[in-house]
């Protein structure tokens, strides 16, 4: 009888679904990347780690539970070859076939950048020298799961845009994610987490080297941290939660279509789950299949919130006002369910990625069908794409000048722009270089 009534009570739970919600009044995704409260709490942290190194940011970890008194906190190669070695043999090798994916898109883009590129100037040559900075610092999270699949996203990414050195911090690392950290081929692996991991990236910390770039996802303390080192360093992007965002007709399948918004869902209590169709019948359906799947998926406690909370469907007019709908909202993730997806493509304007067609879930790009996985949220797709190789590189410039009397006209041209801005050392300097300058000296 116990038994019977457990059975009762589970089936009796009303599953929530998507609201429906009016085309016109679909609110925006935009949420201050980063918390106030947040930055306020790790400001002092990341202040102290600065200030006192490696003794600062081992209290920290202790104290915000990442290691124990005595355990170790950095993993070098050979520790992390060790954990890999000792992987299930069907793991490692999922892992690493993972790996080579996502490694060679990040090769396409790597090759897609031009190295060098010149430009003829009169009386010589201007250009550009594209470079990888120096050293990276990848961070996936360790809260509700393991993220393996984010430590590969940014390790490899990073090596293969040519980072010297890469280093990887995630707090209490499962063994796959140490794993990851090998087989991407990290230096090294810091077993901290939180804003205390990106204070030792930015600044150094005992083995930690100081990081010109660090990347990766995390919670809203990982993200105040990264605001506050940003622009000392480079960042990827300020991400919150996860989004995924479904423009639909009547083609597609409910069930796909559910499993598919459910999926972001478990991520995170705030992730958000969006549908936008011209089908009523559509919503109808796949609602049904929201609540019937969530009755039995066991990440449901977190799903269930992030559907109730921030999800929603948009009934449009059309698909064309769909495609409008799903522009204003750039999400991090879009799939395209509807008869003709790829001839659609080029009429969207704003999503961090895009999955096209019935076949192409958002979960084969999350593990690495290729593309990456850290992606721009809450709208910011308008002005940032993901995690790239782009992120690694720097564009640095020279200008080199051989002939005076060619570049005569924009030495002269310099020589008037610094008098109309007021700077006449500038002016001096450009016109110690004209040909008449020259002249002057040489009669001397
Ligand atoms: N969907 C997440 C990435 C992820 N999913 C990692 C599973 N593991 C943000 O794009
Ligand atoms: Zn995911």
């Amino acid at each position: 009888a116990e038994q019977q009534d457990h059975v009762v009570e589970q089936t009796s739970v009303v599953e929530p679904t998507l609201r429906v919600i009016p085309s016109d009044d679909v609110p925006p995704l935009h949420r201050d990347p980063v918390d106030a409260d947040a930055r306020a709490i790790v400001e002092p942290i990341m202040h102290d780690i600065r200030e006192r190194g490696e003794a600062a940011l081992l209290e920290h970890a202790v104290r915000l539970r990442d290691i124990e008194v005595g355990q170790p906190h950095i993993y070098r190669q050979a520790d992390l070859k060790k954990v890999y070695d000792e992987l299930e043999a069907a793991d490692r090798a999922m892992l690493d076939r993972t790996a080579s994916r996502i490694r060679l898109f990040a090769q396409m883009q790597r090759q897609s950048v031009q190295d060098e590129a010149v430009l003829k100037i009169d009386g010589g040559r201007a250009g550009q020298l594209v470079a990888a900075v120096e050293v990276a610092g990848c961070y996936a999270p360790g809260g509700r799961y393991p993220l393996p699949s984010s430590v590969l996203m940014g390790a490899i990414t990073a090596r293969v845009a040519g980072v010297k050195q890469v280093w990887v911090a995630s707090p209490r690392p499962h063994p796959s994610v140490l794993a990851a950290a090998y087989i991407a081929g990290a230096d090294g692996l810091l077993a901290v987490g939180g804003a205390q991991a990106i204070a030792a990236f930015a600044y150094g910390a005992g083995e930690v080297p100081v990081c010109d770039a660090i990347v990766g996802p995390g919670n809203k303390f990982v993200t105040a941290a990264k605001s506050l080192v940003a622009g000392a360093v480079a960042i990827d992007m300020l991400a919150g939660p996860s989004e995924c965002l479904v423009v639909a007709d009547d083609t597609a399948d409910p069930a796909v279509v559910a499993a598919d918004l459910l999926a972001q869902s478990e991520h995170d209590v705030a992730a958000r789950a969006i549908l936008v169709t011209p089908s009523s019948t559509l919503i109808e359906a796949v609602n049904k299949e929201v609540q019937r799947q969530l009755s039995t998926l066991p990440t449901a406690e977190t799903a269930r919130v992030a559907v109730e909370k921030n999800s929603f469907a948009v009934h449009t007019a059309s698909l064309e006002e769909a495609i409008e709908v799903s522009d204003r909202l750039a999400p991090e993730h879009l799939e395209v369910h509807t008869a003709d997806a790829a001839a659609l493509v080029p009429r969207f304007k704003h999503y961090g990625a895009l999955f096209v067609g019935h076949m192409a879930a958002e979960v084969l790009g999350d593990y690495g069908a290729g593309p990456n996985h850290t992606l721009p949220t809450g709208g910011t797709a308008r002005s940032f794409g993901g995690l790239s190789v782009h992120t690694f590189l720097r564009p640095r410039t020279f200008l080199e000048l051989q002939d005076r009397a060619s570049a005569e006209v924009i030495i002269q041209d310099a020589v008037d722009l610094a008098l109309i801005e007021g700077l006449h050392g500038h002016s001096r300097a450009a016109a110690l270089r004209l040909p008449s300058a020259l002249k002057a000296t040489n009669t001397k």
